[in-house]
């Protein structure tokens, strides 16, 4: 086999041994507190998972004496999803804690996400395999994908598949769909008493699933900080050009978490937000015109430049937009006659013939693009692809246009010259920053010991992480406790609870406070840089300002 080729700082972080929790350092106590109950929808939940609901929420302590195991175990781990920096540390965790347990003790890996386990592929995941891993980016160690985990038929293939390998538990390392699934999967598996456990992590780069017990999912640190130094170099090009408006968008798919905490990271003149679009019941035109305002006041001051961040799913929070966008899904619903049809004329006939008047007036005002981009081919979980709609090319053209209205108006008297980005597959895969290769290696080597303790339908949790990793808290969270009651695809399901961006939270406020100063002729903006390994702690262990700002009320 070709030997992986290795730049100099890929060889010096396999070497990084990534800082944990004392209490994870040698062997573990579980302390359970008090029982939980769901946060909405109690009844209706307990009726639907009466083995894993209500469960206590679990703490780790040091014990005495090492780690131990009298009985082997065989475990195996999936990557759901989108990629997430931290992905193979989690691994690493969860190696290196069973190991630690039990040297027999065996990693398997399924590939390919969960069809992995439904279709019987695996790896036996070995110490070289997880050495040339170690604080790596990316989910190439055994790759990811987006099948759902969500009929009966697949969770037998499952069982079928551990007991044909012996496999005791299995760990879901996803977002907050994967971990619903999980649960779903560790409640049939209670009911059918096979004796297989299921145990989540938290992962996304979105960072949407957090709660009162999880602080921030996986991945989410290091993607921010690497959008934010790239924000930053735009704005000192920017800065020393002043010829250019730079129409920024952020992945993050519905909640506005990323672009948020870029903002907070590298103070731009503009920052959309989709929340607070939806809840003033903003407009496009609402949206083109408070651009054009702050456009107008900095070109006034000589300043022909600038930058707005765009957070991925904004087009699905501007109230018509959303309806447009439902009638197009249910439309798109396994309909051939649609997929049939030849041509983007064809197609766009047959769409506008389809609409309702409001929304077919919506779509008929579209740039063609736009509105292509909005009958692509939905995901598994029938939303639209927010990450395939360019909603910054879209507001580049509706604010040009406006400001031409206003120039031959007199009102206008500057320059504008926009240019486009979208950030997202850029960070996904990076290097972990020192927080995020500390925090999944203390998420895997966790799940190991809600494992050894016979644990399932929980989360690995991790928290106090604003403090230094030593101090962190280790402990595990009944996934149950996240869930409500939500209508998916037409049918009222349990499913975790999405964290959008909280407008009354710390980080949103902070921006409300600070926006006004960001966009006005004095430049405020912020260069943070590259993410840095080495070095002093307030330059390489901080946690992103989210959480900093969260943690501080
Ligand atoms: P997850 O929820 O699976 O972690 O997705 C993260 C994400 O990067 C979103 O921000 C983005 O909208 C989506 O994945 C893109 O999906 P794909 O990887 O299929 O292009």
């Amino acid at each position: 086999m070709k030997t992986m080729q290795k730049s100099p700082l890929q060889i010096a972080r396999q070497s990084y041994q990534p800082k944990m929790p004392v209490a994870l350092q040698g062997a573990v106590r579980l302390v359970e507190g008090e029982k939980t109950h769901s946060v909405a929808d109690q009844e209706e939940i307990q009726r639907l998972f009466p083995n894993t609901y209500g469960m206590p929420i679990i703490k780790m302590e040091p014990a005495e004496g090492k780690p131990h195991m009298a009985e082997p175990i065989n475990v195996g781990v999936i990557l759901s999803g989108g990629q997430a920096p931290g992905g193979h540390n989690v691994i690493s965790g969860l190696f290196d804690g069973l190991k630690a347990l039990n040297p027999q003790n065996k990693l398997y890996g399924f590939l390919g996400g969960p069809s992995g386990l439904i279709d019987g592929k695996y790896q036996e995941l070995t110490a070289d395999i997880i050495d040339d891993y170690r604080n790596t980016g990316g989910f190439d160690i055994i790759g990811s994908g987006r099948t759902k985990l969500e009929e009966t038929w697949q969770f037998d293939n499952g069982i079928k598949v551990c007991q044909d390998l012996g496999i005791k538990a299995i760990v879901i390392i996803g977002g907050d769909d994967s971990n619903t699934n999980a649960c779903v999967l560790a409640e049939y598996y209670l009911q059918k008493q096979c004796g297989i456990q299921v145990i989540g992590c938290p992962k996304t780069i979105d960072g949407d699933l957090k709660n009162e017990m999880i602080e921030t999912s996986f991945g989410f640190d290091t993607a921010c900080k690497v959008y934010s130094e790239l924000i930053g170099n735009i704005q000192r090009d920017a800065n020393s050009a002043k010829k250019y408006w730079h129409f920024i968008r952020l992945m993050g798919r519905s909640a506005s978490h990323i672009a948020l905490e870029c903002a907070l990271q590298s103070q731009p003149n503009i920052c959309l937000i989709s929340e607070e679009v939806e809840a003033k019941k903003m407009t496009l035109n609402d949206i083109v015109e408070q651009i054009v305002e702050v456009i107008v006041d900095r070109a006034n001051h000589g300043l022909n430049f600038g930058t707005i961040l765009i957070p991925e799913g904004l087009i699905e929070f501007i109230p018509a937009m959303r309806v447009l966008i439902q009638e197009l899904n249910d439309m798109l619903a396994a309909n051939e006659e649609f997929a049939a049809l030849e041509g983007d004329d064809a197609k766009r006939e047959y769409v506008k013939s389809m609409l309702t008047p409001a929304s077919c007036e919506l779509y008929r005002s579209l740039p063609k693009g736009i509105a292509r981009q909005l009958t692509l081919e939905r995901d598994p979980h029938g939303n639209v692809m927010v990450s395939l709609i360019e909603t910054e090319k879209l507001l580049i053209e509706m604010v040009g246009k406006r400001l031409a209205q206003l120039k031959a108006q007199g009102v206008f008297k500057g320059k504008f010259s926009a240019l486009n980005h979208f950030f997202g597959y850029e960070g996904r895969c990076a290097i972990p920053s020192n927080f995020d290769a500390d925090y999944c290696y203390s998420l895997g080597v966790t799940a190991t010991h809600l494992i050894a303790a016979g644990k399932t339908g929980y989360m690995s949790s991790v928290k106090n992480l604003t403090r230094p990793a030593a101090e962190w808290i280790a402990g595990g969270v009944p996934i149950t406790m996240m869930f409500n009651m939500e209508r998916r695809n037409g049918k009222m399901k349990p499913v975790i609870q999405k964290a959008l961006v909280d407008l009354n939270g710390a980080p949103f406020r902070y921006l409300k406070e600070h926006r006004a100063e960001w966009a006005d002729a004095n430049t405020s903006y912020i260069y943070p840089g590259p993410v840095q390994y080495y070095g002093p702690t307030e330059v390489c262990d901080q946690p992103t300002h989210t959480l900093k700002l969260e943690q501080e009320k």
